[in-house]
Protein backbone atom coordinates (compact mmCIF):
# COMPACT_ATOMS: atom_id res chain seq x y z
CA UNK A 1 0.00 0.00 0.00
CA UNK A 2 0.90 3.80 -0.90
CA UNK A 3 2.16 5.74 2.10
CA UNK A 4 0.51 8.30 0.83
CA UNK A 5 -3.23 8.08 -1.44
CA UNK A 6 -3.32 9.21 -4.96
CA UNK A 7 -5.69 11.10 -6.32
CA UNK A 8 -9.14 9.33 -7.28
CA UNK A 9 -8.40 10.38 -10.67
CA UNK A 10 -5.16 8.62 -10.86
CA UNK A 11 -6.57 5.36 -9.53
CA UNK A 12 -8.95 5.66 -11.78
CA UNK A 13 -7.18 5.80 -14.87
CA UNK A 14 -4.73 2.33 -13.37
CA UNK A 15 -8.02 0.77 -12.68
CA UNK A 16 -8.80 1.39 -16.45
CA UNK A 17 -5.82 -0.06 -17.96
CA UNK A 18 -6.33 -3.28 -15.83
CA UNK A 19 -9.20 -3.48 -16.75
CA UNK A 20 -8.74 -3.67 -20.42
CA UNK A 21 -7.12 -7.10 -19.46
CA UNK A 22 -10.36 -8.62 -18.63
CA UNK A 23 -12.82 -9.84 -21.42
CA UNK A 24 -16.53 -8.50 -21.98
CA UNK A 25 -19.05 -10.12 -22.68
CA UNK A 26 -20.15 -7.55 -25.75
CA UNK A 27 -17.43 -9.42 -27.36
CA UNK A 28 -19.77 -12.27 -28.58
CA UNK A 29 -16.72 -14.40 -28.05
CA UNK A 30 -17.30 -15.76 -24.54
CA UNK A 31 -19.42 -19.14 -25.09
CA UNK A 32 -18.05 -20.95 -22.58
CA UNK A 33 -19.56 -19.05 -19.48
CA UNK A 34 -23.32 -19.35 -17.37
CA UNK A 35 -23.30 -15.46 -16.46
CA UNK A 36 -24.08 -12.63 -19.54
CA UNK A 37 -24.10 -8.89 -19.61
CA UNK A 38 -26.48 -7.73 -16.78
CA UNK A 39 -29.45 -6.07 -18.15
CA UNK A 40 -29.18 -2.65 -17.76
CA UNK A 41 -31.25 -1.88 -15.31
CA UNK A 42 -29.19 -4.36 -12.70
CA UNK A 43 -26.44 -1.82 -12.69
CA UNK A 44 -28.46 0.87 -12.14
CA UNK A 45 -30.24 -0.85 -9.02
CA UNK A 46 -26.77 -2.62 -7.74
CA UNK A 47 -25.44 1.21 -7.93
CA UNK A 48 -28.20 2.40 -5.83
CA UNK A 49 -28.30 -0.38 -3.29
CA UNK A 50 -24.44 -0.27 -2.71
CA UNK A 51 -24.21 0.13 0.65
CA UNK A 52 -27.00 -2.87 1.45
CA UNK A 53 -25.81 -5.50 4.18
CA UNK A 54 -28.21 -8.29 4.09
CA UNK A 55 -26.20 -9.62 7.00
CA UNK A 56 -27.88 -7.04 9.39
CA UNK A 57 -31.22 -6.63 7.50
CA UNK A 58 -32.65 -4.84 10.52
CA UNK A 59 -30.70 -1.50 8.75
CA UNK A 60 -31.69 -2.29 5.21
CA UNK A 61 -35.24 -2.86 5.53
CA UNK A 62 -35.65 -1.59 2.06
CA UNK A 63 -33.40 -4.50 0.72
CA UNK A 64 -35.07 -7.10 3.00
CA UNK A 65 -38.34 -6.38 1.14
CA UNK A 66 -36.70 -6.79 -2.66
CA UNK A 67 -35.19 -9.81 -1.22
CA UNK A 68 -38.20 -11.57 -0.23
CA UNK A 69 -40.19 -10.25 -3.35
CA UNK A 70 -37.66 -11.37 -5.43
CA UNK A 71 -38.09 -14.78 -3.27
CA UNK A 72 -41.65 -14.55 -4.32
CA UNK A 73 -41.54 -13.68 -7.95
CA UNK A 74 -39.28 -16.88 -7.99
CA UNK A 75 -41.44 -19.28 -5.68
CA UNK A 76 -44.55 -18.20 -8.24
CA UNK A 77 -42.32 -18.85 -11.44
CA UNK A 78 -41.70 -22.20 -9.73
CA UNK A 79 -45.31 -23.16 -8.99
CA UNK A 80 -45.25 -23.09 -5.10
CA UNK A 81 -47.55 -20.48 -3.15
CA UNK A 82 -45.58 -20.86 0.50
CA UNK A 83 -41.80 -21.11 -0.72
CA UNK A 84 -39.71 -19.52 1.37
CA UNK A 85 -35.87 -18.57 1.15
CA UNK A 86 -32.62 -16.27 0.27
CA UNK A 87 -30.68 -14.85 -2.54
CA UNK A 88 -27.30 -16.08 -1.97
CA UNK A 89 -23.63 -15.88 -3.28
CA UNK A 90 -24.24 -18.51 -5.95
CA UNK A 91 -25.27 -21.73 -7.04
CA UNK A 92 -22.85 -23.43 -4.81
CA UNK A 93 -24.35 -21.75 -1.43
CA UNK A 94 -27.81 -22.42 -2.69
CA UNK A 95 -26.80 -26.02 -3.03
CA UNK A 96 -25.09 -26.03 0.02
CA UNK A 97 -28.04 -24.56 2.18
CA UNK A 98 -30.38 -27.22 0.82
CA UNK A 99 -28.35 -30.50 1.84
CA UNK A 100 -27.64 -28.62 5.25
CA UNK A 101 -30.94 -28.05 5.68
CA UNK A 102 -31.76 -32.37 4.07
CA UNK A 103 -28.61 -33.64 6.60
CA UNK A 104 -29.84 -31.94 9.60
CA UNK A 105 -33.29 -32.71 9.14
CA UNK A 106 -31.92 -36.95 8.86
CA UNK A 107 -31.03 -38.40 11.96
CA UNK A 108 -27.44 -37.82 12.81
CA UNK A 109 -25.82 -41.31 11.83
CA UNK A 110 -27.18 -40.50 7.87
CA UNK A 111 -24.36 -39.60 5.97
CA UNK A 112 -24.86 -40.08 2.10
CA UNK A 113 -26.30 -37.94 -0.16
CA UNK A 114 -27.40 -39.68 -4.26
CA UNK A 115 -26.25 -37.43 -6.96
CA UNK A 116 -26.16 -38.22 -10.62
CA UNK A 117 -23.04 -38.70 -12.16
CA UNK A 118 -23.35 -35.14 -13.81
CA UNK A 119 -24.27 -33.05 -10.47
CA UNK A 120 -22.50 -30.05 -10.99
CA UNK A 121 -18.49 -30.08 -8.88
CA UNK A 122 -20.31 -27.54 -6.17
CA UNK A 123 -21.48 -30.88 -4.79
CA UNK A 124 -17.99 -32.23 -4.44
CA UNK A 125 -17.45 -29.34 -2.46
CA UNK A 126 -20.54 -29.57 -0.13
CA UNK A 127 -20.17 -32.79 0.23
CA UNK A 128 -16.81 -32.50 2.02
CA UNK A 129 -17.67 -29.49 4.07
CA UNK A 130 -21.00 -31.41 5.61
CA UNK A 131 -18.80 -34.79 5.85
CA UNK A 132 -21.34 -36.06 3.32
CA UNK A 133 -20.55 -39.14 0.69
CA UNK A 134 -21.68 -38.78 -2.73
CA UNK A 135 -23.17 -42.24 -4.06
CA UNK A 136 -23.16 -41.29 -8.20
CA UNK A 137 -26.03 -43.09 -10.00
CA UNK A 138 -25.61 -43.29 -13.68
CA UNK A 139 -26.95 -41.80 -16.62
CA UNK A 140 -29.12 -43.08 -19.83
CA UNK A 141 -28.01 -42.24 -23.39
CA UNK A 142 -29.53 -38.89 -23.12
CA UNK A 143 -27.42 -38.11 -20.06
CA UNK A 144 -29.99 -37.87 -17.87
CA UNK A 145 -29.81 -39.85 -14.72
CA UNK A 146 -31.50 -43.28 -14.22
CA UNK A 147 -34.49 -43.33 -11.76
CA UNK A 148 -33.88 -47.00 -11.32
CA UNK A 149 -30.71 -45.87 -10.96
CA UNK A 150 -31.03 -43.73 -8.35
CA UNK A 151 -33.73 -45.79 -6.38
CA UNK A 152 -30.35 -48.58 -6.03
CA UNK A 153 -28.31 -46.02 -4.92
CA UNK A 154 -30.01 -45.40 -1.73
CA UNK A 155 -29.75 -46.98 1.34
CA UNK A 156 -30.48 -46.55 5.14
CA UNK A 157 -27.84 -43.74 5.48
CA UNK A 158 -29.71 -41.52 2.48
CA UNK A 159 -30.10 -37.75 3.52
CA UNK A 160 -30.83 -36.52 0.00
CA UNK A 161 -31.82 -36.87 -3.87
CA UNK A 162 -30.43 -34.59 -6.15
CA UNK A 163 -31.68 -33.94 -9.89
CA UNK A 164 -30.37 -31.18 -11.87
CA UNK A 165 -32.68 -29.32 -14.10
CA UNK A 166 -29.86 -27.94 -16.78
CA UNK A 167 -26.75 -30.09 -16.08
CA UNK A 168 -23.68 -27.70 -16.42
CA UNK A 169 -21.95 -29.34 -19.05
CA UNK A 170 -24.64 -30.63 -21.19
CA UNK A 171 -28.08 -28.91 -20.39
CA UNK A 172 -29.64 -32.03 -19.60
CA UNK A 173 -33.02 -32.40 -17.53
CA UNK A 174 -33.02 -35.16 -15.19
CA UNK A 175 -36.71 -36.47 -14.93
CA UNK A 176 -37.53 -34.85 -11.65
CA UNK A 177 -40.96 -36.28 -11.95
CA UNK A 178 -39.69 -40.16 -11.48
CA UNK A 179 -37.26 -38.67 -8.56
CA UNK A 180 -40.56 -36.72 -6.81
CA UNK A 181 -41.39 -40.66 -6.61
CA UNK A 182 -39.11 -42.51 -5.52
CA UNK A 183 -38.44 -38.82 -3.26
CA UNK A 184 -41.71 -40.06 -1.57
CA UNK A 185 -41.69 -43.44 -1.44
CA UNK A 186 -38.57 -43.76 0.35
CA UNK A 187 -39.38 -40.39 2.83
CA UNK A 188 -36.17 -39.05 1.63
CA UNK A 189 -35.35 -34.89 0.77
CA UNK A 190 -35.06 -34.24 -2.89
CA UNK A 191 -32.99 -30.97 -4.02
CA UNK A 192 -33.24 -29.89 -7.73
CA UNK A 193 -30.02 -27.89 -9.07
CA UNK A 194 -31.87 -25.61 -11.11
CA UNK A 195 -29.14 -22.82 -11.13
CA UNK A 196 -28.83 -22.64 -15.06
CA UNK A 197 -32.89 -24.35 -16.09
CA UNK A 198 -34.78 -22.68 -13.30
CA UNK A 199 -35.01 -19.73 -15.38
CA UNK A 200 -34.79 -20.87 -19.04
CA UNK A 201 -37.37 -23.92 -18.98
CA UNK A 202 -40.40 -21.95 -17.33
CA UNK A 203 -40.38 -19.57 -20.44
CA UNK A 204 -39.52 -22.51 -23.18
CA UNK A 205 -42.48 -23.43 -24.90
CA UNK A 206 -44.81 -26.38 -24.58
CA UNK A 207 -43.65 -29.20 -23.75
CA UNK A 208 -41.26 -28.87 -21.60
CA UNK A 209 -39.71 -30.95 -18.63
CA UNK A 210 -41.74 -30.52 -14.91
CA UNK A 211 -39.06 -30.37 -12.44
CA UNK A 212 -40.79 -27.54 -9.68
CA UNK A 213 -42.80 -27.75 -6.76
CA UNK A 214 -45.71 -28.46 -8.50
CA UNK A 215 -44.02 -32.24 -7.93
CA UNK A 216 -44.86 -33.17 -4.05
CA UNK A 217 -41.25 -34.91 -3.61
CA UNK A 218 -39.61 -31.39 -4.41
CA UNK A 219 -38.23 -29.72 -1.09
CA UNK A 220 -35.71 -27.38 -2.45
CA UNK A 221 -34.87 -25.74 -5.66
CA UNK A 222 -31.67 -23.65 -6.54
CA UNK A 223 -32.23 -20.84 -9.22
CA UNK A 224 -29.47 -18.51 -9.83
CA UNK A 225 -30.97 -14.78 -11.06
CA UNK A 226 -27.04 -14.25 -11.79
CA UNK A 227 -27.10 -16.68 -14.70
CA UNK A 228 -29.85 -16.95 -17.27
CA UNK A 229 -31.69 -14.12 -14.94
CA UNK A 230 -29.50 -11.47 -16.32
CA UNK A 231 -28.66 -10.36 -12.67
CA UNK A 232 -25.81 -8.94 -11.33
CA UNK A 233 -23.27 -11.27 -9.28
CA UNK A 234 -23.64 -12.46 -6.71
CA UNK A 235 -27.33 -13.37 -7.08
CA UNK A 236 -27.81 -17.35 -6.72
CA UNK A 237 -31.72 -18.27 -5.01
CA UNK A 238 -32.14 -20.64 -2.60
CA UNK A 239 -36.26 -21.58 -2.00
CA UNK A 240 -37.50 -24.23 0.41
CA UNK A 241 -41.23 -25.45 -0.12
CA UNK A 242 -42.04 -24.64 3.23
CA UNK A 243 -40.61 -22.34 6.23
CA UNK A 244 -40.65 -25.13 8.81
CA UNK A 245 -37.17 -26.45 6.83
CA UNK A 246 -35.52 -23.31 7.42
CA UNK A 247 -35.01 -24.29 11.38
CA UNK A 248 -32.83 -26.68 10.18
CA UNK A 249 -30.42 -23.67 8.90
CA UNK A 250 -31.10 -21.41 11.57
CA UNK A 251 -27.51 -19.99 13.40
CA UNK A 252 -28.49 -17.38 15.96
CA UNK A 253 -27.11 -13.92 16.15
CA UNK A 254 -28.35 -12.56 19.21
CA UNK A 255 -26.46 -8.58 19.03
CA UNK A 256 -27.55 -8.31 15.26
CA UNK A 257 -30.86 -6.55 14.10
CA UNK A 258 -32.34 -9.79 13.44
CA UNK A 259 -32.00 -12.10 15.76
CA UNK A 260 -30.67 -15.39 13.43
CA UNK A 261 -29.59 -15.29 10.01
CA UNK A 262 -29.91 -18.45 7.64
CA UNK A 263 -27.41 -18.38 4.61
CA UNK A 264 -23.83 -19.20 4.73
CA UNK A 265 -22.51 -16.08 4.05
CA UNK A 266 -22.74 -13.11 7.19
CA UNK A 267 -22.18 -9.80 5.16
CA UNK A 268 -23.77 -9.74 1.92
CA UNK A 269 -25.09 -7.22 -0.34
CA UNK A 270 -28.49 -6.72 -0.91
CA UNK A 271 -27.33 -4.70 -4.00
CA UNK A 272 -27.90 -8.29 -5.75
CA UNK A 273 -31.48 -8.89 -5.10
CA UNK A 274 -32.28 -4.87 -5.82
CA UNK A 275 -30.53 -5.59 -8.79
CA UNK A 276 -32.43 -8.92 -9.45
CA UNK A 277 -35.98 -7.19 -8.35
CA UNK A 278 -35.13 -4.44 -10.83
CA UNK A 279 -34.58 -6.84 -13.48
CA UNK A 280 -37.75 -9.31 -13.28
CA UNK A 281 -39.88 -5.89 -12.97
CA UNK A 282 -38.29 -4.88 -16.36
CA UNK A 283 -38.14 -7.52 -18.10
CA UNK A 284 -41.58 -9.99 -16.96
CA UNK A 285 -42.47 -13.25 -18.47
CA UNK A 286 -42.34 -11.75 -22.01
CA UNK A 287 -39.63 -10.30 -21.64
CA UNK A 288 -38.04 -13.58 -20.69
CA UNK A 289 -39.69 -15.75 -23.12
CA UNK A 290 -38.76 -13.30 -25.67
CA UNK A 291 -34.94 -13.49 -23.96
CA UNK A 292 -35.23 -17.70 -23.97
CA UNK A 293 -36.70 -17.68 -27.26
CA UNK A 294 -33.47 -16.02 -29.14
CA UNK A 295 -30.98 -18.46 -27.03
CA UNK A 296 -32.63 -21.49 -28.08
CA UNK A 297 -32.77 -20.05 -31.82
CA UNK A 298 -29.30 -18.93 -31.48
CA UNK A 299 -28.85 -22.73 -30.02
CA UNK A 300 -30.33 -24.27 -33.34
CA UNK A 301 -28.31 -22.18 -35.65
CA UNK A 302 -24.98 -23.67 -33.48
CA UNK A 303 -26.30 -27.29 -33.74
CA UNK A 304 -27.57 -27.21 -37.25
CA UNK A 305 -24.11 -25.45 -38.44
CA UNK A 306 -21.30 -27.89 -36.02
CA UNK A 307 -23.26 -31.00 -38.01
CA UNK A 308 -23.24 -29.55 -41.36
CA UNK A 309 -19.32 -28.80 -40.45
CA UNK A 310 -18.94 -32.80 -39.80
CA UNK A 311 -19.39 -32.89 -35.79
CA UNK A 312 -21.13 -35.11 -34.27
CA UNK A 313 -23.67 -33.41 -31.29
CA UNK A 314 -23.25 -35.49 -27.89
CA UNK A 315 -27.21 -35.06 -27.72
CA UNK A 316 -29.82 -32.46 -28.86
CA UNK A 317 -29.95 -29.60 -27.03
CA UNK A 318 -32.87 -29.19 -25.05
CA UNK A 319 -32.00 -26.11 -23.76
CA UNK A 320 -29.50 -23.24 -24.65
CA UNK A 321 -26.14 -25.39 -24.74
CA UNK A 322 -24.73 -27.36 -27.84
CA UNK A 323 -22.08 -30.12 -27.06
CA UNK A 324 -20.26 -31.76 -29.92
CA UNK A 325 -17.04 -33.64 -31.08
CA UNK A 326 -15.00 -34.89 -33.79
CA UNK A 327 -11.96 -36.92 -34.25
CA UNK A 328 -9.71 -35.05 -32.36
CA UNK A 329 -11.79 -32.36 -30.24
CA UNK A 330 -9.26 -31.81 -27.73
CA UNK A 331 -7.13 -30.38 -30.97
CA UNK A 332 -10.44 -28.91 -32.06
CA UNK A 333 -10.79 -26.94 -28.88
CA UNK A 334 -7.23 -25.47 -29.01
CA UNK A 335 -7.59 -24.38 -32.90
CA UNK A 336 -10.74 -22.49 -31.36
CA UNK A 337 -9.36 -20.77 -28.44
CA UNK A 338 -5.89 -19.79 -30.92
CA UNK A 339 -8.73 -17.81 -32.68
CA UNK A 340 -10.26 -16.57 -29.86
CA UNK A 341 -13.11 -18.48 -29.29
CA UNK A 342 -13.41 -19.25 -25.10
CA UNK A 343 -15.63 -22.46 -25.23
CA UNK A 344 -14.57 -25.48 -22.85
CA UNK A 345 -13.33 -28.78 -23.32
CA UNK A 346 -15.49 -31.08 -20.79
CA UNK A 347 -12.87 -33.93 -20.62
CA UNK A 348 -15.36 -36.37 -18.94
CA UNK A 349 -17.27 -36.67 -22.59
CA UNK A 350 -14.41 -35.33 -24.62
CA UNK A 351 -16.56 -32.90 -26.31
CA UNK A 352 -16.55 -28.97 -26.94
CA UNK A 353 -19.46 -27.24 -25.16
CA UNK A 354 -20.94 -23.97 -25.95
CA UNK A 355 -23.36 -21.86 -23.60
CA UNK A 356 -25.74 -19.94 -25.75
CA UNK A 357 -26.12 -17.28 -23.49
CA UNK A 358 -28.31 -13.76 -24.39
CA UNK A 359 -25.31 -12.09 -24.99
CA UNK A 360 -24.15 -14.64 -28.27
CA UNK A 361 -26.10 -13.13 -30.72
CA UNK A 362 -26.57 -13.95 -34.59
CA UNK A 363 -23.99 -12.38 -36.13
CA UNK A 364 -21.16 -14.35 -33.76
CA UNK A 365 -22.97 -17.77 -34.36
CA UNK A 366 -22.22 -17.08 -37.93
CA UNK A 367 -18.59 -15.71 -37.31
CA UNK A 368 -18.16 -18.98 -35.27
CA UNK A 369 -19.40 -21.55 -37.61
CA UNK A 370 -17.27 -20.10 -40.37
CA UNK A 371 -14.15 -20.69 -38.28
CA UNK A 372 -15.40 -24.39 -37.41
CA UNK A 373 -16.06 -24.46 -41.14
CA UNK A 374 -12.37 -23.11 -42.04
CA UNK A 375 -10.83 -25.56 -39.01
CA UNK A 376 -12.15 -28.67 -40.32
CA UNK A 377 -10.71 -27.52 -44.17
CA UNK A 378 -7.44 -27.30 -42.51
N1 LIG B 1 -25.29 -25.90 -10.35
C1 LIG B 1 -25.23 -25.86 -11.68
C2 LIG B 1 -26.13 -26.74 -12.49
C3 LIG B 1 -24.35 -24.98 -12.31
O1 LIG B 1 -24.29 -24.95 -13.64
C4 LIG B 1 -23.50 -24.16 -11.52
C5 LIG B 1 -22.50 -23.23 -12.15
C6 LIG B 1 -23.62 -24.24 -10.11
C7 LIG B 1 -24.52 -25.12 -9.56
C8 LIG B 1 -22.78 -23.39 -9.20
O2 LIG B 1 -23.14 -22.06 -9.32
P1 LIG B 1 -22.17 -20.85 -8.88
O3 LIG B 1 -20.99 -20.90 -9.79
O4 LIG B 1 -23.05 -19.65 -9.07
O5 LIG B 1 -21.82 -21.09 -7.47
N2 LIG B 1 -22.24 -23.46 -13.44
C9 LIG B 1 -21.28 -22.78 -14.27
C10 LIG B 1 -20.32 -23.83 -14.81
O6 LIG B 1 -19.74 -24.58 -14.01
C11 LIG B 1 -20.56 -21.68 -13.57
C12 LIG B 1 -19.81 -20.78 -14.48
C13 LIG B 1 -20.24 -19.49 -14.71
C14 LIG B 1 -18.64 -21.20 -15.09
C15 LIG B 1 -19.52 -18.64 -15.50
C16 LIG B 1 -17.90 -20.34 -15.91
C17 LIG B 1 -18.35 -19.06 -16.11
O7 LIG B 1 -17.62 -18.19 -16.92
O8 LIG B 1 -20.20 -23.95 -16.02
Amino acid sequence: MHRKGLSSKHVFEELKKIHVLDNHYDSGRILCSMCTKPHPLAEKAYRLFFESNLGDSGLFPGSAQLEREVVDQLATLLQSKGAVGFIVSGGTEANLLALLAARNMAKNSHTEVVLPESAHFSFTKICNLLNLKPVYARLDGAFKVNPSEVEGCISKNTVAIVGTAGTAELGAVDPIDELSKIALKHNIFLHVDAAFGGLVIPFLPEPKPIFDFSLEGVKSITVDPHKMGMSAIPAGGILFKDAKILDNIKTETPYLTDKEQYTFIGTRTGAAAASAWAVFKALGMEGYRKIVAECIENTKMFAEGIKRAGFDLLVEPTLNIVAFKGHDTHGLAEKLWERGWFISYVPRYDCVRIVVMPHVKRRHVAAFLKDLVEIEKL
